[in-house]
C-alpha cells in the first residue's frame, strides 16, 4: 500500500515539474537556465526544431581551465561531475577562437559541453561566478 503511494506521489511531482516546465517565458531554474536573465523563456520550453532528433546533447560543465592549447584550438579544462552524464576529470575541449583568445591557465569557467565526432567542444564559455 505505502508502495502504490509512494508511486502517486511521484507521479503527483512529476506533473507538477512538468507544469512548471510548461509555463511560457518563465525561466524554470533548472541548471541550463541559470544566468539566464528573468523572464526569458526556460531552456526547457524552447520549441522543440524539427532536427532535434539528430541534434547534438549539450551539458552544462563547470571547471578550471588548466592549460591553453592555440595550436589544437582547444582547452584543457579540470571540470566537475556532469550529474549523470560523466565523472570529474580533466579532459580537453576544442573552443571557438574568440574562447582561447581570451582563455587563460587558472581561469574557473562555465559552459556547454558537446561531443562533436571525435572532439569535444566547450561553447559558452563564461568565468564562472564566485562561490
Ligand atoms: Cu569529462
Amino acid at each position: 500500500m505505502n508502495f502504490v503511494f509512494s508511486l502517486l506521489r511521484f507521479a503527483a511531482a512529476l506533473g507538477l515539474l512538468s507544469a512548471l516546465h510548461a509555463a511560457p517565458g518563465v525561466n524554470c531554474g533548472c541548471s541550463c537556465c541559470k544566468g539566464r536573465p528573468k523572464g526569458e523563456a526556460c531552456c526547457c520550453n524552447e520549441p522543440a526544431k524539427a532536427e532535434s532528433a539528430t541534434e547534438v546533447k549539450r551539458y552544462p560543465l563547470k571547471g578550471v581551465i588548466t592549460s591553453v592549447m592555440p595550436d589544437r584550438s582547444a582547452l584543457m579544462v579540470k571540470h566537475e561531475e556532469i550529474p549523470g552524464f560523466m565523472r570529474a576529470m580533466t579532459m580537453m575541449f576544442k573552443v571557438d577562437a574568440a574562447t582561447l583568445k581570451s582563455a587563460k591557465k587558472g581561469d574557473a569557467v562555465t559552459g556547454m559541453m558537446s561531443r562533436r565526432g571525435d572532439d569535444w567542444i566547450l561553447e559558452d564559455v563564461r568565468p564562472a561566478k564566485a562561490k
